[in-house]
């Protein structure tokens, strides 16, 4: 048998009758995007997309710095280093079907613990025209509910303090926007890709308030010289095991440390609101439009909000996976009567055929068995996903005094979640930046179940609308005394 072949730009020619390869001239490519934030989820989207340019239409013009910040992603960044930016896309579709890519569009590779200075120069290069942001939902600081940033938060009070050793992507930014103003040089679009309502506001009004904080005089320029656009991403990413490195390895005799897996679907919708020209990616499917509202609602509030329910119930009952909840016909009808009633009647202004395409096209992705997207990654950091999937829905039903009670069941097992043991006794893994909260507040419900309603980050004010507080709490009675799956059955009977 032929010993695997370790991946890196000396040996991916030899491995071109085996799986895709790059076939353009990497050394030609001019970097003109800094992303900032080399998630699996950028791996498969927006650097699949740019691979894809330089691959099929041969344009070399959207090349790829990535950036990371943070202390935990040293693993990413020496493999990256280790492969000359190369790895596995490997493209799981719903009917069994597997392709592997190996995409080439992340050519330089920056890591700011390491060398903020490197950093901080090559956000301020003006060969740099976008930089791209996958920061997660809790990395914007802006909280949800009052829409007022988190100045306090212990990296930003930090980044305040010692401005010139950032930490934190505000940090980094405002060094780089002040030497290119010193410098005389051009702005620069910052574009955020990660999963929240109105992603490029959210980031300039965060921005803007930290710039205030640090640099007030360069707002004028900065008004100037930045945009920051709104997008809606979208690509069902898993977290890589040790067996799709195996498979790699056995299959495609590759040896790749860390492959990304990801389902056929993508799209990727962008407000056109650039400082250099709108780039040329329609030719791979990107869309620019004038207004994402529509894009992002219907998004975020079926299949965020689906991901969301699909895992605080089937973690409650003891399913480990997204497809595993989605294939049991309890689960699937209560999210559906969710999206049907509860949902698609405030999605004002979205066309009715296409959302109804979505959500049957959503339906099969979420019951996609090759993907084994765990549900202790969607329900990690669910103080930041609840606030941004499911309580808009919530309160726009409420506005209207339309059916809130499959949310407000949700937010009910969500506290109950809080104990951490499942249907079957078992204890699960509780993972979110605000964890001893929430399980606090979750204790204190056994006595008085609308303690958990107040932690106010969250929740806001809802815990003061009675319509929403009665019906949490006559849910919560019937999760804490009946299984999760019985429950879900009454209310699929009509009988909760
Ligand atoms: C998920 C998303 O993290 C989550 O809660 O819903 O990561 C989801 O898989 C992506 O947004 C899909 O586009």
């Amino acid at each position: 048998m032929q010993n695997p072949v370790y991946l890196n730009i000396e040996n991916v020619d030899s491995l071109r009758n085996r799986v895709s390869t790059p076939t353009f001239d990497r050394d030609k490519i001019k970097t003109s995007i800094a992303h900032i934030g080399v998630s699996n989820f950028h791996r498969v989207h927006q650097a699949y997309y740019m691979h894809e340019l330089m691959q099929k239409h041969d344009r070399l013009d959207y090349g790829i710095c990535g950036i990371d910040l943070l202390d935990g992603d040293r693993k990413i960044y020496n493999v990256l280093k280790d492969q000359d930016g190369l790895y596995s896309l490997i493209i799981k579709d719903e009917n069994g079907s597997h392709q592997v890519k190996i995409i080439g569009s992340i050519v330089e590779y920056f890591f700011g613990p390491e060398n903020p200075m490197a950093v901080i120069e090559r956000l301020a290069n003006p060969d740099i025209e976008i930089i791209s942001l996958t920061i997660a939902e809790d990395g914007y600081h802006l909280n949800e509910i009052t829409g007022e940033f988190d100045q306090e938060h212990p990296s930003v009070d930090e980044d305040v303090k010692n401005p010139f050793y950032p930490k934190t992507v505000f940090g980094y930014l405002v060094q780089a926007f002040k030497l290119r103003k010193l410098r005389g040089l051009s702005g620069c679009t910052v574009l955020s890709c990660d999963n929240i309502k109105g992603n490029g506001d959210t980031m300039k009004l965060s921005f803007l308030n930290y710039v205030s904080q640090v640099e007030p005089e360069l707002l004028p320029w900065l008004e100037k010289n930045s945009t920051f656009p709104n997008s809606m991403v979208d690509r069902i990413t898993p977290l890589t095991i040790q067996e799709d490195i195996e498979a790699l390895k056995r299959d495609f005799l590759i040896e790749d440390q860390w492959p990304v897996v990801c389902e056929s679907f993508s799209n990727w919708v962008i407000e056109d609101n650039f400082f250099h020209e709108t780039p040329q990616w329609g030719k791979v499917g990107v869309q620019f439009v004038k207004q994402i509202e529509f894009y992002d609602k219907m998004k975020l509030q079926l299949l965020n909000a689906g991901h969301t329910i699909l895992g605080i119930l089937g973690t409650l009952h003891g399913y480990k996976t997204v497809h595993e909840a989605a294939n049991d016909e309890e689960f699937m009808s209560f999210l559906k009567a969710y999206m049907d009633e509860e949902v698609i009647p405030v999605l004002e202004n979205v066309e009715t055929l296409s959302v109804e395409n979505y959500k049957t096209k959503l339906i099969t992705r979420f019951k996609n068995p090759y993907i084994h997207d765990s549900l202790s990654r969607i329900c990690s950091e669910s103080s930041a996903k609840v606030p941004a999937f499911i309580l808009p829905t919530i309160n726009s039903q409420l506005l209207k005094d339309k059916v809130i009670n499959r949310a407000a069941f949700v937010v009910a097992a969500w506290c109950k979640y809080y104990d951490g043991v499942n249907d079957q006794g078992k204890v699960f893994k509780i993972s979110d930046s605000i964890s001893n909260t929430l399980i606090r507040r979750s204790t204190l419900s056994h006595q008085d179940p609308i303690k958990f309603l107040e932690i106010e980050s969250v929740f806001g004010e809802l815990n003061t609308n009675p319509v929403f507080v009665e019906k949490y709490i006559g849910y919560l009675a019937q999760i804490r005394s009946h299984s999760i799956k019985d429950c879900i059955k009454n209310f699929n009977n009509n009988l909760l």
